[in-house]
């Protein structure tokens, strides 16, 4: 490859100079004509007008939504509705290397259900960590349905760094829900099961299957759920689903409804009727009322025992201790969602037309009281339900779920069947407002809808399905998250967001503020681990070491090149491959694929990461950067060489490819030269202005002036081989300066255009 490099700098001079300027087609057009192009109304104007973000725009709160099946989570901006990541949780995701370098893989590997990988998650509800009811940005949690688990993602550098297995659960539902202070993340059963897993025939259904409520404890301070700490409920075995923690007035309690509590087995194949029938045949199911906090003192005390490692508290100690209780709710209920102040409880059943509002002032009253109608049939007290019940309200066919406002009383309630949003008011039990939506709504969300202290503003409705809103992509649609502004009296919905990875069943969204998530990783660091890689390697300390019966690498990556660039190993050797990216600078990113293995790793700027395989076969194996890093990127490369066992080198001359003189390097240094001078009229731009007020200028010049120690090096190697009339060495290092120079080239056109847009002033030279 011959590349013109005079050419090539000019090109990027230009570039920062602004000839590369592009025109829109739109741009002679006035407002009027591209409506009429587009069909447009004033009314779509405006709604465009709410949402559109011009370039280089922020959003001011960030979603963080379930990714359903995918097992992921997906980010996105409100109110630009523009995705901005997909977190691998657990699914294997190979752009972030997750699943594929050696510290992830640990990761998912804690999510094994008896043994066994599980690749994929069926992920419902996303939280935040909370600090007194509000979120502090620090942790998001969330569940898998399929598999009983929870995850972790550490906001500080959106990872997962945690995969906690239920002890006793074969499905999970009611999760992640987190308490005021992040104390515990609820997570309850789904399909009631034996607690063990022996093998329990469904005769046995009623005594011996159970549902239950896991309380798991957090430890803020480490960012880890701790089993060791944690507790559960046994439960009967009522289809536990949802559930909300007591905030304010109801702190230290936590509220799960149920379906199914007629505990109905099924059978098509034995001649009755289906699940379907014989889970909504009564009136009524029941929610749970459990208090956790006397529960987690009976733990501290040391009263409850453990069952195959985990603090289990049976439900005969729990109706002992008075830690649970019953209500009736609706039929079929779905959502169950605590007011701010904690002094309501709004339940929707998806075959009833009311939302059912309960007053934790009388549930409390009649708890005290000990006012009950009577026992389920393991002996749990229950409540009657006009002892508990506030308002009902018809708010709509298939109420499903409910997010509060910031206007207090006020409240959006999720309409399945009538595809609709329902606005209406739990205090005076009256419908305020009706929004169809497009099409079957599950759940839906409020901007930091769920903290003590809700903003309102937006509200995204998470529609089930597409049918007919975007271009046809075949018979698997994406789903459709809806954008409506809330912020006055009528609902106005403004965006349709296509999601083409999952079902995402929930979301939360957290003021882009509270977020300040880090840019580079402190220099050799285990991401997963959250701490310094024992296997962190510095700029010319690569090694390649055998130790315990293994090769261990140790590697760096800088733009452009993989150190070691080549790898020697012996056939059936394990080798462990770890690279720490020495970058400083924003993005830049290096990632490392090797032929005939499954693997990408994503390095990012400061991180370590390793990858390790039996080098099953001899043979070559090239191995790249997988990131468009630089100019130089196709040549950040290298060989891994599989040797034969007992492989003896043929003596020999290498093969090589070109061969230089004296005159080549003359040439080589000519061009570096007037390269320099370029690189000195930018400095001079940067350095006459006010570049310090600018921190991503800043940076990027902290960037160039590294950049440009190494040209320094390289210079000086050159110069040493020439010296010695080694042209062909001192014409190569010649060009490796001239590549440190085009990259700090690159670092000063971006610090100097970047001033350029931004106003920077002229400053007088010291
Ligand atoms: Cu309603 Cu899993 Cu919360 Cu689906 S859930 S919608
Ligand atoms: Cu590093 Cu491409």
């Amino acid at each position: 490859m011959k590349l013109n490099k005079k050419r090539a700098l000019s090109l990027m001079m230009g570039l920062a100079m602004g000839f590369g300027a592009s025109s829109s087609a739109y741009s002679q057009a006035s407002l009027e004509d591209v409506m009429k192009a587009r069909g447009l109304t004033q009314k779509d104007l405006l709604a465009a007008a709410k949402t559109y973000t011009p370039t280089g725009g922020r959003d001011e709160y960030l979603v963080f939504a379930s990714g359903g099946q995918s097992g992921q989570v997906i980010v996105y901006g409100i109110p630009s509705m523009r995705i901005l990541k997909y977190i691998g949780v657990f699914t294997p995701e190979p752009w972030q290397g997750y699943g594929f370098d050696d510290e992830s893989k640990s990761v998912l590997a804690q999510g094994r259900i008896k043994g066994k990988d599980i690749t994929w998650g069926d992920t419902h509800h996303p939280a935040f960590s909370e600090t007194e009811g509000e979120y502090n940005g620090r942790y998001l949690f969330i569940n898998d349905k399929a598999n009983p688990r929870i995850a972790v993602i550490d906001l500080h550098d959106f990872e997962t760094k945690q995969i906690v297995v239920n002890p006793f659960f074969k499905s999970a539902h009611g999760g992640a829900f987190v308490t005021p202070n992040t104390e515990y993340v609820m997570d309850a059963a789904q399909y009631a099961a034996p607690f063990s897993d022996d093998f329990v025939p469904l005769e046995e259904f009623n005594s011996q299957y159970r549902g239950g409520l896991t309380y798991w404890k957090f430890d803020d301070k480490e960012g880890k759920l701790k089993p060791d700490e944690s507790f559960t409920f046994e439960l009967p075995p009522y289809s536990q689903d949802l559930s909300d923690a007591g905030k304010n007035a109801s702190y230290g309690w936590g509220f799960t409804n149920s379906f199914c509590s007629e505990r109905y087995v099924g059978g098509i194949e034995r001649g009755r009727p289906p699940f379907e029938a014989g889970c909504s045949q009564k009136d009524t199911d029941f929610l749970h009322i459990t208090n956790w906090k006397k529960a987690a003192e009976l733990v501290a005390a040391g009263k409850v025992e453990k069952v195959n490692g985990s603090y289990m508290i049976p439900m005969t100690q729990a109706i002992k201790e008075e830690l649970v209780y019953l209500v009736p709710e609706p039929k079929s209920p779905h959502g169950v969602d605590v007011n701010p102040a904690g002094t309501h409880i709004i339940v929707s059943g998806k075959l009833d037309s009311h939302a059912w509002v309960y007053s934790w002032e009388k549930i409390q009253k009649a708890i005290a009281e000990k006012k009950f109608e009577g026992k389920d049939p393991y002996g749990i007290p229950i409540i009657a339900l006009k002892d508990a019940l506030h308002t009902q309200v018809a708010v709509g066919l298939g109420p499903l779920h409910t997010q509060y406002d910031a206007k207090e009383c006020t409240v959006f309630t999720s309409i399945y069947v009538d595809s609709m949003v329902t606005k209406w008011d739990y205090c005076e039990g009256k419908v305020l407002d009706q929004l169809h939506i497009h099409y079957n709504i599950g759940h839906l969300m409020a901007m930091e809808g769920d903290s003590v202290t809700p903003d309102g503003k937006y509200l995204v409705s998470l529609n089930k399905l597409a049918i007919d809103r975007f271009n046809p992509v075949g018979p698997l649609h994406p789903q459709n998250h809806q954008l409506i502004d809330i912020s006055g009296d009528k609902m106005q919905l403004l965006y349709d967001m296509p999601l083409p990875l999952g079902e995402p069943h929930y979301a939360v969204a957290i003021k882009a503020d509270k977020l300040k998530p880090v840019i580079r990783y402190k220099s050799g660091w285990d991401s997963r681990a959250d701490k310094r890689s024992a296997y962190r390697t510095r700029a010319g300390r690569e090694k390649v070491v055998r130790e315990d019966g293994m090769v261990h690498v140790y590697g760096t990556v800088i733009r452009s090149h993989i150190t070691p660039e080549i790898i020697e190993v012996e056939e059936g050797e394990t080798v462990s491959i770890h690279l720490t990216n020495l970058e400083r600078a924003q993005d830049e990113t290096h990632g490392f694929a090797i032929y005939g293995q499954s693997v990408n790793l994503s390095i990012e700027p400061g991180k370590t990461a390793s990858y390790t395989f039996t080098a099953e076969k001899a043979g070559v194996y090239p191995y790249y950067c997988t990131e468009f890093c630089s100019a130089l990127h196709l040549e950040m490369q290298g060989y891994l060489l599989v040797k034969p066992k007992g492989y003896q080198a043929k003596e020999g001359v290498m093969e090589e490819g070109e061969q230089y003189t004296k005159a080549d390097y003359e040439k080589q240094v000519k061009t570096n030269i007037e390269t320099q001078a370029v690189i000195d009229s930018v400095v001079a731009f940067i350095t006459s202005h006010n570049f310090k007020d600018f921190p991503p200028v800043v940076a990027l010049v902290e960037d160039a002036t590294e950049q440009l120690g190494f040209a320094d090096e390289s210079k000086k190697k050159a110069e040493a081989f020439a010296a010695k009339g080694d042209y062909q060495n001192a014409t190569l290092w010649a060009g490796q300066w001239w590549q440190y120079q085009v990259k700090t080239a690159d670092m000063g056109l971006r610090a100097k255009t970047y001033l350029e847009q931004n106003g920077a002033v002229k400053v007088e030279s010291k």
